[in-house]
């Protein structure tokens, strides 16, 4: 019998479209996915950037398994589990150095909100209460809540929905394919956009300013690589003037560029990062903040027996989260996952940028397994060439996913060189077909 499809109000989706013609997915293993009729797909995207792993891995369905048995739930207030101490110890091993303290959350959207919260409460413990200003950049993606689509800077995800939080300011994004169109890795030109911050603090003063929040890699905008020196010049203006750095690592973090999280890759170390996918490799929600000891240790003042931070979730720290980011960081080094981006990056970026030529490839960006090929709108109809795409790729058996014109790449971190073939070639493919 067909699936009844009128009461499901599906999340950034073309509903009509999606129900006149539905994609369905009904089981998955390793690299791939399989429809209800048994059509197999290669994942393209590591389902939404976060099976880093790869699909139904041993260790992590049997760890939720039993938990689930063992103990379903743990009110996660005045009280805790060991598993989530565990967790958060094993966390900060791989955590860049100084990022020594976990807040558990249960998505993206969540973390980010932490750490906002994080940043202005932490300005006011020490007597700065004045710096309440969040400073974001254009083009941003930071989640959907009101924090975040405050601090994000993608208009759609926004201009629906008021006035959002005050106080809020953006850094121009990054891009530039005039300068930059077809750079392999990081491209050479555009640190001196990280001085708008400046000009931000000229005009609001440093007083006012509580943090800047960006992603290392703008994923979610087409991936959007930091040009060289880019991120080390945010970092020192923020040294400068008192602001806290806040990275969004929620795709960049556990393994996608290479390192366990970006900030290794470029070498810049932000106060507070968020992390949320990869973290339980997709396997339940769960989300985290990681803060600097100087954050974390600034709140625990005052009588002992009272809250420090009023914030958290019921399912912060959930007991089948934890079982599964356990089993997912056990086997992410049983397998060298973390770093393997960084081995075959070059292969993946010789395979991408083989598509330049293309009739409409415009650019071609990546770093780790991370790919963007930007294409040239259909005149007038604005996102339409690139959804043909991935339609495309989808009737050929490959998942790939879509934001505006900009085809993304975000394998699972265990593809294999001819699945690599095999994902690029389907693309190439099907940007011909659809030029
Ligand atoms: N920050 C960043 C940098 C993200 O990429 C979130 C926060 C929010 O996470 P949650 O778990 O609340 O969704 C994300 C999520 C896309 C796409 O097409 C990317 C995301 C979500 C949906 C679509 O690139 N990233």
């Amino acid at each position: 019998m067909a699936t009844k499809m009128d009461a499901y109000w599906m999340p950034f989706t073309a509903n009509r479209q999606f129900k006149q013609s539905p994609r369905l997915l009904a089981k998955s293993s390793g690299m791939h996915y399989w429809t209800p009729e048994g059509r197999e797909i290669l994942d393209g995207v590591a389902g939404l950037w976060c099976v880093n792993a790869g699909h139904a891995r041993p260790k992590i369905v049997q760890a939720i398994a039993e938990q689930a048995a063992e103990m379903d739930f743990a009110p996660p207030f005045q009280m805790a589990h060991p598993k989530a101490f565990e967790l958060a110890e094993k966390l900060v091993e791989i955590t860049p150095a100084g990022l020594s303290k976990v807040f558990y959350t249960n998505s993206g959207s969540e973390s980010v909100e932490t750490a906002l919260k994080m940043a202005i409460a932490y300005h006011r413990v020490r007597g700065d209460g004045a710096r309440t200003r969040l400073i974001g950049r254009e083009r941003g993606y930071h989640g959907v809540n009101f924090g975040g689509i405050s601090v994000g800077g993608i208009v759609s995800n926004r201009k629906m929905f008021g006035t959002l939080l005050a106080g809020v300011d953006h850094i121009r994004h990054t891009h530039d394919l005039a300068r930059n169109a077809f750079s392999v890795g990081q491209p050479e030109h555009g640190a001196e956009l990280a001085d708008d911050l400046e000009r931000l603090v000229t005009l609001h003063d440093a007083s006012t300013i509580a943090a800047v929040i960006v992603e290392p890699v703008a994923g979610s905008t087409g991936v959007l690589l930091p040009p060289k020196g880019y991120l080390e010049r945010l970092r020192a203006i923020c040294d400068k003037h008192g602001i806290l750095l806040i990275f969004d690592e929620v795709i960049t973090g556990f393994g996608r560029t290479g390192q366990p999280f970006a900030a290794q890759t470029f070498g810049v170390t932000p106060d507070l990062m968020c992390v949320a996918k990869g973290i339980t490799n997709g396997c339940v929600p769960m989300g985290a903040v990681f803060a600097s000891a100087k954050i974390h240790d600034a709140f625990m003042n005052g009588p002992e027996h009272l809250i420090e931070f009023f914030h958290g979730y019921t399912y912060s720290a959930h007991p089948l989260a934890c079982a599964a980011a356990l089993a997912t960081l056990e086997t992410y080094a049983d397998e060298g996952l973390l770093t393997r981006a960084a081995q075959l990056q070059g292969y993946f970026a010789d395979a991408l940028h083989s598509l330049k030529g293309l009739p409409n490839v415009i650019d071609i960006r990546n770093i780790g397994l991370v790919g963007g090929v930007e294409l040239a709108p259909l005149p007038g109809e604005p996102a339409k060439r690139a959804f043909n795409v991935f339609l495309d790729c989808w009737d050929q058996g490959v998942l790939v996913r879509t934001t505006g014109d900009i085809v993304a790449l975000s394998p699972p971190l265990i593809v294999e060189k001819p699945q690599i073939d095999r994902l690029v070639g389907t693309l190439a493919a099907a940007i011909k077909r659809c030029a």
